[in-house]
Formats: structure tokens, C-alpha cells, sequence
């Protein structure tokens, strides 16, 4: 693989892993902007970072079970309507790092920056199937659960020297209401051409990416270079071989891996940002800030913070945009994105500050690591803990 034309990259970022590329922002770059800057926005490669130089050149082919296949163009994809969504985009793998202390892991360590909000913006998906014949909100039951798969421009060693790919299921790519985008734009960078700027960065997948808003980060497929309508779900290695949640028992001896479903929602997650994982503070009030987010689209009914180790609980006040109220569910909230929170509380003595959030669908994260252990290390949402000692 070549490593020798990978771009330039924030100092800040803490590197995970160096080829491929992964790496995450400080915990303080997350709960400081609601909007994530590009530069710390984490970065997750399975491969080099492709070149994509000649974009009058560069296309995506739209093919498989439909009509009129087509090649298109970026100015193809330009000329349809434009729309931004802010979504917040999570590794499976974030805070994989603290799963494994209780038991080894396969996979890359991240602590709980894996994760980050964006406005994306381009084209939505069913406005591209529109094109090819494939009408809005094609049903699965009538169309016997095919799937859209994405295939990418990169090159990876887990599907042998292949590309990477994902999909997800006719019915939500079909569906405008998922907002699933075919980005050329990160946080408005880029803009109508021609401009002096670069359209989404190529860490972030320039010059196309597909973004899934609500689904974990593995089915956005950065460097798009193939759009196909499959009968079944993507049979790649990512969709197969990984990112499946299996229970305590399974080992690497017993595994197998038909018995799950490729993992789509994120589960609901929160993270106190403002410190780190042990802390010295001074005695009395402490204030905490943090991301919560959940998936599917479902908002953030409440966050409990927790200033003794989780024996009593302070609702943390939440919000997205300044000046807007968020409700969860509600008319003003940006439905795919996460909320950031702050809790003030009294610390007389060491001990752990605890945050979980619960999310509309009154789903709550599970309190202990050890409950959802699993070997690839995915989905740690249980409650996270800090430790602080008190000084004076
Ligand atoms: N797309 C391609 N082509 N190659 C990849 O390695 N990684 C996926 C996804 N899309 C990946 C990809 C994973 S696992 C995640 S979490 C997100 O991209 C990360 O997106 P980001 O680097 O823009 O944060
Ligand atoms: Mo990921």
C-alpha cells in the first residue's frame, strides 16, 4: 500500500494508528463547537487515501437492478437540489479503548472522540435513484429486500486488495425523510463551483462521500466511485465479517458470524468531554460538559449526571444551537445530530462523575462495560465514568 500521498493533518489530533490512517481530536475540541471543525473531525481509514486529481473526469456509476443505468458526473450530481443536514457521525469503534481493559479486543483503540457533528451537504440519494427509475419510498416488501451498495475508490487489506464497501436497505435509500446525502460538502467548505476552496476534504472522502445520518460511520462510504441496487445486502467483508454486535459468550473459537445482522442504528451514547479520564479538582462545585447523541434519529430525552459515582443523579441542561431550546423530537432540533450538555455538582470527596444519557425512545445506556463486552470491541455506550481527586 502507498502511505506517501496522505494529506496534511491538525497537530492536535491524537493518532490511534498511522497506516491506515486513524486518528481522534481531544476530548475538548468535542463539547467547545456543536459543529465539529473539519480538522479535528475524527478520521477512520481502512486504507492510503486515494487521489482523486481529475475531477471533470471523475464519475459515479449508478447500476444493478434498475432501469437506466447512468455515469454521473459531479456537475450531474450538482445540478440536483442541494441539501444540508447536520448529522453527527460515529465509529462503531468509539471508546473501544476502555472496553478493553475489562477484556482484550480485536480492533483499533479510541478513547470517546470517535465521533463528531457536521453539516453535510449535496444531493440526496433518492433523488439520484429517482434518476435511474427507481421511485421514492420503494417499499421492501415489494421490492424483497434489496439493498443499495456503495463501493468506494480505496484500496483495503481486509477485502484482500479490494475496495471498501457498505449498504443499506432500498427502503431507507429510497426514503427522502432519511436524509441519506451524497456529500460534497463539509461544514459549507466548498460551496457552488468554482471556488478556491476544497470541496470536502480528502480525509473526509473528496470529492463524494455517502452520508447515512443515524447509522454507525461504517456504512458512509468516503471516495464513492459505484452506486449498485442489489438484491441482498452487500456481501464485503465490512458488512460481514465486522461490525456485528455478538453477545459476552462469543469467542474467537466459537464465532459465528450469520448468526448477526451488519449493525445499522447506533445505540445511545454520552460522553463527558470536559475532563479527562482522571482529573484533579479543586473541592466543591465542579461543572461537566459533554456530547449525547442516539440513533435512528431518535433525540435526547434527558441527561443524569452523577457527582458521588452514580449513588445520586443532576439532570444536565442540553442544547444544540445558541438560543434555540432543544426538545427532543422537536420542530427546531436538528434530528441526526447530537446535543451537547453541562451539569454543575458538589464534590467533597474522590470519586467518579458519571454521565448516561436516555434518548427518546427511553432507551437508557447500560451502567457496566462487562455487560456488553464483545471480542470485536464494538458499541461501548455504557455509562461513562471519570475519575477526579480532590485537591485544594
Ligand atoms: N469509506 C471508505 N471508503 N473507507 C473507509 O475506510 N471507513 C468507515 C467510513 N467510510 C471508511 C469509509 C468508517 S469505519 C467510519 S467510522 C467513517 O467512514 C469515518 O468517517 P470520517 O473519517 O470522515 O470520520
Ligand atoms: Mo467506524
Amino acid at each position: 500500500s502507498d502511505y506517501s500521498k496522505e494529506p496534511p493533518r491538525h497537530p492536535c489530533l491524537q493518532i490511534n494508528s498511522k497506516e491506515p490512517f486513524n486518528a481522534e481530536p481531544p476530548r475538548s475540541a468535542l463539547f467547545r463547537s456543536y459543529v465539529t471543525p473539519v480538522d479535528l473531525f475524527y478520521k477512520r481509514n481502512h486504507g492510503p487515501i486515494p487521489v482523486v486529481d481529475d475531477i471533470e473526469r471523475y464519475s459515479v456509476s449508478v447500476s444493478g437492478l434498475v432501469e437506466n443505468p447512468k455515469e454521473l458526473s459531479m456537475k450531474d450530481i450538482r445540478m440536483l437540489p442541494k441539501y444540508d443536514v447536520t448529522a453527527t457521525l460515529q465509529c462503531a469503534g468509539n471508546r473501544r479503548t476502555a472496553m478493553s481493559k475489562t477484556r482484550t479486543v480485536k480492533g483499533v483503540g479510541w478513547d470517546v472522540s470517535a465521533i463528531g457533528n457536521a453539516v453535510w451537504g449535496g444531493a440526496k440519494l433518492a433523488d439520484i435513484l429517482e434518476l435511474v427509475g427507481i421511485p421514492k419510498l420503494s417499499s421492501s416488501t415489494k421490492s424483497g429486500g434489496k439493498h443499495v451498495e456503495f463501493v468506494s475508490v480505496d484500496r483495503c487489506k481486509e477485502e484482500n486488495g479490494g475496495p471498501y464497501k457498505a449498504s443499506i436497505p432500498l427502503i431507507q435509500a429510497t426514503n427522502p425523510e432519511a436524509d441519506v446525502l451524497l456529500a460534497y460538502e463539509m461544514n459549507g467548505e466548498g460551496g457552488a463551483l468554482p471556488t478556491g476552496k476544497q470541496p470536502l476534504n480528502r480525509d473526509h472522502g473528496y470529492p463524494l462521500r455517502v452520508v447515512v445520518p443515524g447509522v454507525i460511520g461504517a456504512r458512509s462510504v468516503k471516495w464513492l466511485d459505484s452506486i449498485d441496487v442489489v438484491a441482498e445486502e452487500c456481501q464485503g467483508f465490512f458488512m460481514q465479517k465486522d461490525y456485528k454486535m455478538f453477545p459476552p459468550s462469543v469467542n474467537w473459537d466459537n464465532i459465528n458470524w450469520n448468526t448477526r445482522r451488519p449493525q445499522m442504528d447506533f445505540p445511545v451514547q454520552s460522553a463527558i468531554c470536559s475532563l479527562e479520564e482522571a482529573n484533579a479538582v479543586k473541592l466543591g462545585k465542579v461543572t461537566v460538559s459533554g456530547y449525547a447523541a442516539s440513533g435512528g434519529g431518535r433525540g435526547i430525552e434527558r441527561v443524569d449526571v452523577s457527582f458521588d459515582g452514580g449513588k445520586t443523579w443532576v439532570e444536565a441542561s442540553r442544547y444544540q444551537k445558541t438560543g434555540i431550546p432543544y426538545v427532543s423530537d422537536g420542530e427546531s432540533s436538528d434530528k441526526w445530530a447530537w446535543v451537547l450538555f453541562e451539569a454543575t455538582g458538589d464534590v467533597q470527596r474522590n470519586t467518579e462523575i458519571v454521565a448516561k444519557a436516555v434518548d427518546s425512545a427511553a432507551n437508557v445506556q447500560p451502567e457496566n462495560v462487562e455487560d456488553i463486552w464483545n471480542l470485536r470491541g464494538i458499541l461501548n455506550t455504557s455509562w461513562h465514568r471519570v475519575q477526579v481527586r480532590v485537591g485544594h
